[in-house]
């Protein structure tokens, strides 16, 4: 077996987005595209030279055969040690803890999330460093410079590895372990939560149905929620992970996980319903007629998560990006916690959480996570949930009206626009900078913006500024929008529009979402001039 040194030139990378580089199958495919990005990350990371990685995706579309290259240019680049999940197969959060419990020096993770799967469809790698966490912003600059200049990558020449078979095995000089991937994250949850009680709660005929969304989660939620705690055979739907996620968008909001919503809804729903992503880092939770908001989800756990073992002395800190509705700050402010607003992404959490200024952290976009492992993490969120429901012995939509009752309520939710075309939204963006410092006293739609600016970050561990992250109008109504644009697309750009406002009168916590909403909204699309920029108000996804 010899190390090859192969001339390329330089990809048209882009730069990482929110969460490492996702592109359509197709490039990545192309003939050294993953090549060239993979050295860049080596290059980045100052070699791969006697070093231990671990490496795994999401099962979706060319991620065997990504994996079998990566594993060949990871022995030419002097690893040491390579830790794959078996067939490939390892979620985002396993992933992270992996990496933590084996002290490697970082890892690869194959997956575009939430995006579809698919030839024609996304696929996606991101570099996690020795923290368990994504690459932070300084490190993600530096692989895309070198995507630019590099001159050739090196690769073994060797026949592929057997990721079917547990167990050890060398290529090269590099020796190569495959683990089951689901066993030591299963032993991580157990060693957070009640399973006793969780089992007790499964034993009394409790029903849920989880929706692994043909993901990665499948295997995991199998074992752990049917298996290990007794959920009745058959609660967990969609198990087997697909190389194109069924054809669907392995996202789990209301909108894509429809046909559990409508079992919630139904009159024979189940307890206590949730989803997962393709990675397995997000989630959904809904009970019985009660959709829960990310945002409020998180709130939710972070003023209950006394009741769960591994929390039971209090909590650091909580934090939440900047889009994420208020609600979670309300929380912190009654239990006296530091409280932090992180730009979209969960490498601004990970200073706070390795600094332990915070214990748990949450996006509005359905990820939530603790200071277990170091990427968010679905169904650690799932069975936070399960352990609070088993301990209060109340119902979802119970657990949620008195949350509102004692902190309030914040209204929230997100309009996507999708495929826009890039040239668009760039000027509805820049159109309202340049417009920014004149908005407040401006009315329209009988909302008055009250101030507005662009949100930037000085990480309070490192003092590293990330600017020109979202922008933010408050109005005089106390409701907040947010614009930004997505860095996780594949296709044109996708404009996300955060809306929410916050409410304590007694009479008002059970309204419509959107009638709530509708003023605010209406005002924003005025403000910003949607119709104008991009020819419509009607977004392609509502969660
Ligand atoms: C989206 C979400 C963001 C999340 C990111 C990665 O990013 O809004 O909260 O961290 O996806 O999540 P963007 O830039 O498209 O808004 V995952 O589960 O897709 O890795
Ligand atoms: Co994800």
């Amino acid at each position: 077996m010899t190390v090859q040194t192969v001339n390329t030139t330089p990809i048209d990378g882009q730069k990482p987005g929110t969460s490492g580089l996702r592109k359509k199958t197709r490039v990545f495919m192309e003939p050294g595209f993953l090549e060239n990005f993979v050295q860049s990350i080596f290059d980045a990371i100052g070699g791969g030279q006697g070093k231990t990685f671990v490496i795994g995706g999401d099962g979706r579309y060319f991620n065997a055969e990504a994996i079998q290259t990566i594993l060949k240019m990871a022995a030419a680049n002097g690893a040491a040690r390579v830790i794959v999940g078996q067939g490939g197969l390892l979620s985002t959060p396993a992933a992270s803890h992996l990496i933590r419990l084996n002290n490697a020096d970082g890892g690869f993770i194959l997956s575009a999330s939430h995006n579809p799967g698919g030839l024609d469809e996304d696929f996606g790698l991101k570099f996690n460093g020795a923290n368990g966490g994504p690459a932070p912003e300084k490190l993600t600059d530096e692989m895309f410079a070198n995507t630019k200049s590099i001159s050739s990558y090196k690769v073994l020449e060797a026949g592929d590895v057997d990721l079917g078979q547990l167990g050890e095995s060398q290529l090269g000089d590099m020796r190569v372990t495959v683990v089951d991937p689901v066993s030591d994250y299963e032993a991580l949850m157990a060693s957070i939560f009640d399973f006793e009680a969780i089992s007790a709660l499964f034993a009394s005929g409790f029903r849920m149905r989880f929706d692994a969304m043909h993901a990665v989660t499948g295997p995991y939620a199998k074992a752990i929620l049917e298996g290990r705690l007794g959920a009745r055979a058959g609660s967990v739907v969609n198990a087997v992970p697909l190389p194109d996620f069924g054809g669907g968008h392995p996202d789990p909001n209301p909108i894509w996980a429809k046909d559990l919503m409508a079992e919630m809804m139904s009159t024979d729903a189940s307890d206590f319903g949730a989803a997962s992503d393709g990675d397995g880092d997000r989630n959904m939770i809904v009970g019985k007629g009660a959709y829960v908001t990310p945002s409020d989800s998180l709130a939710v756990l972070a003023a209950n998560a006394h009741l769960v073992p591994a929390y039971k002395g209090g909590l650091a800190g909580v934090a939440r990006s900047m889009p994420t509705s208020a609600a979670v700050d309300r929380v912190a402010k009654a239990k006296g916690l530091e409280s932090f607003e992180t730009p979209t992404g969960w490498k601004f959490f990970g200073n706070l959480l390795d600094a332990g200024r915070i214990t748990l952290c949450g996006e509005e976009s359905a990820g939530t996570g603790s200071d277990h492992v170091r990427e968010k993490d679905g169904l650690w969120a799932v069975l936070m949930w399960l352990n609070i429901l088993a301990v209060r012995k109340a119902s979802v939509a119970e657990i949620m009206t008195d949350h509102w009752s004692r902190f309030g309520r914040d209204y929230y939710s997100r309009l996507d626009f999708e495929a826009v075309p890039s040239d668009q939204a760039n000027a509805l963006m820049s159109d309202l900078i340049a417009a920014l410092d004149a908005l407040p006293g401006t009315a329209a739609n009988g909302q008055t913006v009250s101030a507005a600016d662009q949100f930037a970050y000085s990480d309070p561990v490192d003092g590293s500024l990330s600017e020109g992250q979202g922008l933010r109008l408050w109005f005089e109504s106390d409701a907040r929008a947010v614009l930004r644009l997505s860095g996780t697309g594949t296709q044109g750009a996708t404009i996300r529009l955060y809306i929410e406002t916050y409410v304590d009168d007694a009479a008002s916590l059970a309204l419509d979402t959107a009638d709530v909403l509708a003023p605010v909204r209406n005002a924003v699309f005025e403000i910003a001039k949607f119709q104008h920029h991009i020819g419509r108000t009607t977004p392609d996804v509502v969660t």
